[in-house]
């Protein structure tokens, strides 16, 4: 039972603030709240941490704990946390226009502002904007769009999406069935047809005697063989990360885009970067597209676009497909497709990303600075390698560095107990299996990138006794 004792109905509403004590609020949590990705009755036992606060890169809880939070939220609070300009904006906005439509033939000025700002900064030929509130709702975009540019074309047939196992696409339907977590599909009748998944380019898991250059040309041809197994007529578009983030934070080896971008041109086959994690300077520039030299044909956007202060996604287009879809009547669309208030916070947001040189930064100072530091934990014995770009790094931990050997236990049992020794002290730091990610704000400091080294090391130690005690070092 998920605290139905403590269930009491709407009089209580106003009284819920952040000075109520935390157990109050867990048991209210526990009763009406739903929570994603998690197994609420475990919730419920363990009790939720209620974040009440937080600045710069900073979360307070509702006990007065401090966490430095090393995943900007969830991979998106890109200019940190407490900043008012966005709140303004969103106030001003609010009193202006609260919300308006783009159906129908109206538009406003938010939209048309942030529409014109993303054609600046967007590389190349990507200058056409549609907007959703999320990234799932994006890729949901992007599915519909590639099919329709390719029957608009006069190829219907031409309809698979091909995409990698292990990506994270989003959790709608659509976007779900695009990322290849099996977990997902398992639920809810996922996925929906023409969609292919191909093998990921994670060498430390599954490269084998591979050097990382063989191993990543060998992940970049299985797009090749598979366009050619189900036909160039057939075949869309592929979509992928530019570095999978939820994946695990896997940077693919020097070899693999290179071949996947001349795969996708050889075989005219249609490039969506999804940009959702990787963009807003998050690789040190304003697209990991460009850090990667790829050139895709659309970029899903969400996250980093507002920094996580509004809901807001979208896809950023190229002039030809746009041109192609401009023929037709798309039907499709959001009721909150350019939200105002939600286009006025991301403006703000992009405004002090630009102003602020906040992304150069990341490039020439924070995000090396970033490097050194990730890069020394490395000697660590339960760390076998470390890997970054920008402000997005993974370490993956192994029992044997030599053979990269998993550990005996569950995959992800050695990841959670340093995940809690990292809570235990003030540092949110993910894991995904037993690699340990980060992600933090862009507006990280060199102190604080030491203090967020110091509490990594601190939590491998820790996690090293305890896999010590326990007998767990063993590999599989
Ligand atoms: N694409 C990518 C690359 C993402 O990382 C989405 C699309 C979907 O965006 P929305 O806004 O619909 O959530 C994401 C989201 C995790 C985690 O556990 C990652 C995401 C979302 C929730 C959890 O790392 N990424």
């Amino acid at each position: 039972m998920r605290g139905a004792a403590t269930l009491r109905k709407a009089p209580l509403m106003n009284m819920i603030t952040n000075h109520m004590p935390t157990e109050e609020l867990r048991a209210l949590d526990s009763a009406h709240h739903m929570h994603p990705f998690t197994h609420n009755n475990d919730l419920t036992k363990k009790g939720a941490r209620v974040i009440t606060r937080a600045r710069g890169v900073t979360l307070t809880d509702s006990d007065g704990n401090d966490y430095l939070d090393a995943m900007a939220g969830l991979w998106c609070v890109n200019i940190g946390y407490g900043r008012t300009e966005p709140a303004d904006a969103s106030a001003r906005q609010m009193h202006e226009l609260p919300f308006y439509n783009t159906f129908f033939q109206t538009t406003h000025v938010p939209a048309i502002a942030l529409s014109t700002k993303l054609a600046e900064l967007a590389p190349r030929d990507l200058n056409h904007v549609f907007f959703a509130s999320s990234g799932s709702e994006a890729n949901d975009t992007n599915i519909r769009l590639v099919r329709t540019y390719w029957a608009q074309k006069g190829h219907p047939d031409k309809n698979i999406i091909i995409s990698r196992k292990n990506a994270y696409h989003g959790s709608s339907v659509g976007s779900g069935s695009l990322g290849g977590m099996t977990f997902m599909h398992e639920q809810g009748g996922l996925p929906i047809p023409n969609i292919h998944h191909i093998d990921q380019p994670d060498w430390w898991n599954e490269g084998g005697d591979m050097s990382p250059e063989e191993f990543g040309l060998e992940r970049a041809q299985q797009l090749e063989k598979a366009i050619q197994d189900l036909g160039e007529n057939r075949v869309a578009a592929f979509i992928a990360e530019p570095i999978q983030g939820a994946g695990g934070v896997i940077i693919p080896p020097s070899t693999y885009w290179p071949e996947i971008q001349r795969i996708c041109d050889a075989y005219d086959i249609l490039l969506i970067a999804d940009e959702v994690i990787c963009g807003f300077g998050r690789t040190g520039k304003w697209f990991g597209s460009e850090t990667l030299n790829i050139r895709p044909d659309i970029m899903t956007i969400a996250k980093g676009l507002s920094s996580g202060y509004a809901p807001i996604g979208g896809s950023i287009i190229s002039d030809e497909i746009a041109a192609v879809i401009d023929n037709c009547e798309f039907a499709h669309g959001y009721t909150y497709s350019g939200h105002p208030v939600s286009c006025a916070v991301a403006l703000e947001n992009l405004r002090i990303l630009q102003e602020e040189g906040i992304v150069d930064r990341v490039a020439s100072t924070t995000g090396p600075l970033m490097a050194e530091t990730w890069h020394s934990l490395a000697d660590h014995p339960l760390v076998g390698e470390t890997n970054i770009v920008g402000m997005m790094g993974s370490m993956v931990m192994t029992p044997d560095k030599e053979s990269r050997a998993k550990f005996a236990s569950e995959s992800g049992a050695v990841g959670l107990i340093c995940r809690e020794n990292c809570f235990k002290n003030g540092l949110v730091m993910r894991h995904v299996g037993d690699r340990m990610i980060i992600s933090p704000p862009l507006v990280i400091t060199p102190k604080e990138i030491k203090t967020l080294g110091d509490r990594a090391r601190l939590a491998l130690d820790l996690t090293y006794k305890h896999l010590k005690s326990e007998g767990m070092l063993k590999a599989a």
